[in-house]
């Protein structure tokens, strides 16, 4: 069984958001034609607390970009986004939300980061995909959303880790780019993790 996992295809990763991704937009049109092809989609939203340690506005001093320790791992500092009940955290009015039959919210723990759909950065905490997935019969996940460099790369390695077959569709996927390449050097890590990288016209016949 397969599921397409949407993850945080939310506005305040678009062009026009508060940590926007190049061209974020560009992947509405593709997530809305892969989720009418699959029996199963899911999505992620990303969902922080206005008191979010992953804001550089709640260290003193510190500036997005920077980096700090946060829950005994390395933190990039962002500004303010996708704070829980704003407009910035909502899915981007395109998507169509339809289909999707179960979201998972992470984040939500102000003393950690969580980028990937499965757990917090410090692996200690799972956010329930992995059991509903298992529930579902789910073996293989097929990944689209935002943003490529950090929460598309981190829940395809935490989906191989797990066991999943994961597909991770290229044209479906739009990176921060923080430093150049960086959404280069993550299909990368993704394809060395066994990660498979298509196209979304190989998926839609
Ligand atoms: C994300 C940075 C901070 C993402 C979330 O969705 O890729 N990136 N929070
Ligand atoms: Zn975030």
């Amino acid at each position: 069984m397969r599921a397409l996992v949407l993850v945080d295809i939310q506005n305040d990763f678009m062009p026009f958001g508060a940590l926007p991704t190049a061209e974020g937009d560009a992947v509405v049109p593709v997530a809305n034609a892969l989720a009418s092809a699959f029996d199963l989609v899911v999505a992620t939203q990303d969902w922080h607390p206005p008191d979010h340690g992953s804001f550089a506005r709640n260290h003193p001093g510190k500036e997005p970009g920077d980096v700090v320790e946060l829950g005994g791992v390395e933190q990039v500092l962002w500004p303010p986004h996708c704070v829980q009940d704003t407009p910035g955290a909502a899915f981007h009015s395109a998507l169509d939300v339809a289909p999707i039959v179960h979201v998972v919210r992470k984040g939500t723990d102000p003393g950690i980061d969580s980028y990937s759909g499965f757990f917090d950065n410090d692996h200690r905490t799972a956010t329930g995909l992995e059991d509903y997935l298992r529930d579902q019969g789910v073996d293989e996940i097929v990944i689209a959303g935002l943003a490529t460099d950090y929460c598309v790369k981190f829940t395809a390695l935490d989906g191989a880790g797990l066991g999943f077959r994961v597909t991770v569709v290229a044209d479906g996927c739009r990176g921060v780019e923080l430093a150049e390449g960086d959404t280069e050097r993550a299909f990368e890590e993704m394809r060395d993790a066994g990660c498979t990288v298509v196209e979304s016209t190989e998926l839609l016949g």
